[in-house]
C-alpha cells in the first residue's frame, strides 16, 4: 500500500546548541578511536529519542557494541544477521503494530531504526531493504557505509572505493590495483526503485555540520520507510591517524566523489553542489594510507569518473543515465 499522509512539519535543529543533550549511546563500546559510525550511532538515538527501538545487524556496530555482556545502548536494542537489516525492522514494527492493535501496549509513536554496515546493507542485505522499502510500515534504514567488511579484518566490499587496498585487494607486483570495480551506487538504485518510498538520503556525519541529524529527524517524521547511506570514514581500514576522520569525511563531500542529496517525494535537493568549485580527488585519496600504492594515471582515472558523474549524468549523484529522452527511429536495438 502506497504511503500518502502529508509530511509531518518537523523542527530543525538549526546550531549545535540545540543538539539534545541526552545520550542514549553511552560509554562501554569498544570501537576505535576515530570511528565515525560510532559517531553516527550517538547521532540518530540522539535525535530519535527514547520512544525508539534499534535493530543492528552484524559487523563493527554489533559486535564492538556488545563485548562481553556491555552495551552502550540505552534504548531496547536487537542484533540481528548480517542481512537482516531490512526484515528484521519490518517484523520489529509489525510486531509493535500488532501489540499495539490489541491493546496490549499503549497506542504511540515509537520509532523503528535498523542499521546495517556495507556488507549487511548494501551486498547481502539489499533485497531485505527492498522489501522494506515496499512496505508500509513507519521505519528507518540507516546504512552506515565504511567500505569494508570491517569487522571480519577489512575485506572488499561492493562500496569499496576503486583502487582502495583491503585483505582481499592486496596491491602486487603483478597487478598495482586489485580493487576494480566502481563503487555501487545504493542510495540512488533504492531512490529510483522504489517510487512509493518518500524518502532516501545520503549523508556523511563529520559534513556538513548537522545535515546527517536533520536528515534522520526528517526521515523519522515523514511516514513510510526510509533510508539514509551514511559514509563513514574509518580510521583501522583506510589508514589514517583517528584524528582525521573530521577531515576525510570533508574531503569526500568536497571532492564529490561521495554526493550528497536526498529525494524526498521524487524530488532531488543536493546538500552540496559539487558541480562547481569541487577539490581535486587527489587531496582525499592522498590522506589514506590504503591509497598509498596509487600512482598519477590511477588518480586521472579517478577524478575523469567523478568529474563525469558531475558533468554529464542526467541526476549527478543518483542516476548514471546520459543525455535526455531519446527515441528510435526505427525497432532495431541496434540503430
Ligand atoms: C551470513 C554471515 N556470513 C558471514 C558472517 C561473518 N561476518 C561477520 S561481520 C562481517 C562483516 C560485516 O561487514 P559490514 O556489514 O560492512 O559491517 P562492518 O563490519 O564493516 O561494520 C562478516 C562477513 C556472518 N556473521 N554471517
Ligand atoms: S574498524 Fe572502523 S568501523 Fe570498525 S570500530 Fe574501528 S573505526 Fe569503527
Ligand atoms: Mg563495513
Amino acid at each position: 500500500m502506497a504511503i500518502v499522509e502529508p509530511v509531518q512539519q518537523f523542527e530543525r535543529i538549526r546550531n549545535v546548541h540545540k543538539v539534545p543533550l541526552e545520550e542514549l549511546y553511552t560509554s562501554g563500546h569498544r570501537t576505535c578511536q576515530g570511528c565515525e559510525s560510532a559517531t553516527v550511532m550517538r547521532g540518530f538515538i540522539k535525535v530519535a529519542g527514547p520512544r525508539t527501538v534499534v535493530t543492528g545487524s552484524t559487523g563493527c556496530m554489533y559486535v564492538a557494541n556488545t563485548s562481553y555482556m556491555t552495551t552502550p545502548w540505552i534504548v531496547p536494542w536487537m542484533h540481528t544477521q548480517l542481512g537482516a537489516g531490512g526484515s528484521s525492522a519490518v517484523g520489529m514494527a509489525a510486531g509493535l503494530r500488532a501489540l499495539m492493535r490489541k491493546g496490549k501496549i499503549p497506542e504511540e509513536k515509537i520509532n523503528v531504526i535498523s542499521f546495517c554496515g556495507d556488507i549487511g546493507g548494501a551486498d547481502m542485505g539489499l533485497s531485505g531493504i527492498s522489501s522494506a522499502l515496499q512496505s508500509d510500515y513507519d521505519l528507518l534504514i540507516i546504512l552506515y557505509d565504511n567500505e569494508s567488511a570491517a569487522n571480519t579484518d577489512i575485506q572488499a566490499t561492493g562500496m569499496t572505493t576503486y583502487g582502495a587496498q583491503t585483505t582481499f585487494t592486496p596491491p602486487g607486483k603483478k597487478y598495482r590495483i586489485m580493487q576494480r570495480r566502481w563503487k555501487k551506487n545504493v542510495a540512488g538504485m533504492l531512490a529510483v526503485g522504489h517510487p512509493t518510498c518518500r524518502y532516501v538520503a545520503t549523508a556523511c556525519a563529520t559534513y556538513p555540520p548537522l545535515d546527517f541529524l536533520n536528515k534522520v529527524k526528517k526521515a523519522l517524521s515523514v511516514g513510510g520507510p526510509t533510508f539514509i547511506h551514511s559514509y563513514d570514514p574509518c580510521p583501522k581500514g583506510w589508514d589514517y591517524h583517528p584524528r582525521y576522520s573530521h577531515d576525510i569525511g570533508e574531503l569526500a563531500i568536497r571532492s564529490g566523489i561521495f554526493p550528497l542529496y536526498e529525494v524526498h517525494d521524487g524530488q532531488v535537493t543536493y546538500q552540496h553542489d559539487a558541480r562547481k568549485n569541487r577539490v581535486p580527488v587527489r587531496e582525499f585519496l592522498m590522506r589514506q594510507g590504503r591509497f598509498a600504492h596509487l600512482i598519477d594515471e590511477d588518480i586521472d582515472y579517478i577524478q575523469k569518473r567523478v568529474d563525469e558523474m558531475w558533468e554529464e549524468w542526467e541526476i549527478p549523484g543518483v542516476a548514471p543515465i546520459k543525455g535526455g529522452l531519446k527515441i528510435a527511429r526505427k525497432s532495431s536495438a541496434t540503430d
